[in-house]
């Protein structure tokens, strides 16, 4: 019997892939909220869930070391997705990514005047990339989490981060100025593990296909 492992990070990315994975007949045993264990068997035998974190899924699923994985575009395009295959946007986890600043910014005239900015965020790669194209300087700044606080405290005249709800900004007395991209999860598959126990994951992204479209079809009516 092939083992099947799927890599999952908690919290949004872990309570949204649960629909899909029951559509693929796999209900996890534990939550991984309360519980602490990292591998998490499943109503299926031969499929068992790691838990990691959001930016770590490409990693365990480029080496190997999971099957397939669950990641944000956002992770994805600032890593970089060699050695994974990547089937399926799942439709899931959806925000983007945008450049806000402090309400009191004028960020159009500082762009028009060429000043230097100072941006503040985890998407270096990101960052620069957007910032090049439009021919806006920069001076990156990295952090690991909370961007939003960057230009409360002077920081940093910007940030680029994810924006769902938008109560974040708007609790911390930022706007969007720009928008980069729209993120979702996508569904990560080993190049190699396809190959070889192929007639294991092939069914499940087929599963995972299927729920992706009907939730599409629902959503549309
Ligand atoms: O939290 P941790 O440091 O462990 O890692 P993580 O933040 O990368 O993980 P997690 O679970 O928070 O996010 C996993 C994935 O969910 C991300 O990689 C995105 O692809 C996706 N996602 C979707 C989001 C959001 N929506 C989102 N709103 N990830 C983060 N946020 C944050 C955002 O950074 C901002 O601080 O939520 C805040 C804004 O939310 P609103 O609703 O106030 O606009
Ligand atoms: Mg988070």
């Amino acid at each position: 019997m092939n083992r099947i492992t799927i890599a999952l990070s908690k919290g949004r990315i872990f309570s949204e892939t649960l629909p899909l994975l029951q559509a693929a007949g796999i209900r996890p045993l534990e939550d991984p909220e309360s519980s602490r264990r990292l591998i998490i068997g499943t109503s299926r035998p031969d499929v068992s869930i790691i838990i990691v974190r959001a930016s770590d899924v490409p990693t365990y699923v480029r080496y190997g070391a999971a099957d397939l994985g669950v990641a944000g575009k956002d992770v994805l395009h600032e890593q970089g997705a060699e050695g994974v295959y990547q089937p399926l946007d799942l439709a899931i986890a959806r925000c983007r990514m945008m450049v806000a600043v402090p309400a009191d910014f004028d960020y159009a005239s500082a762009v028009r005047q060429g000043a230097r900015l100072r941006v503040a965020t985890k998407y270096l790669k990101t960052a620069r990339e957007h910032f090049a194209a439009k021919g806006v300087h920069v001076d990156l700044i990295k952090l690991y989490g909370s961007m939003e606080l960057a230009p409360l405290v002077g920081l940093a005249d910007a940030i680029v981060d994810l924006v769902s709800t938008g109560s974040t900004l708007r609790a911390n007395n930022l706007i969007a100025v720009e928008d980069i991209m729209p993120v979702s999860a996508r569904l990560i598959v080993n190049q190699a593990a396809l190959k070889l126990k192929g007639a294991a994951i092939q069914p499940l992204i087929d599963a995972f296909a299927g729920a992706v479209q009907a939730e599409e079809a629902h959503a549309a009516d």
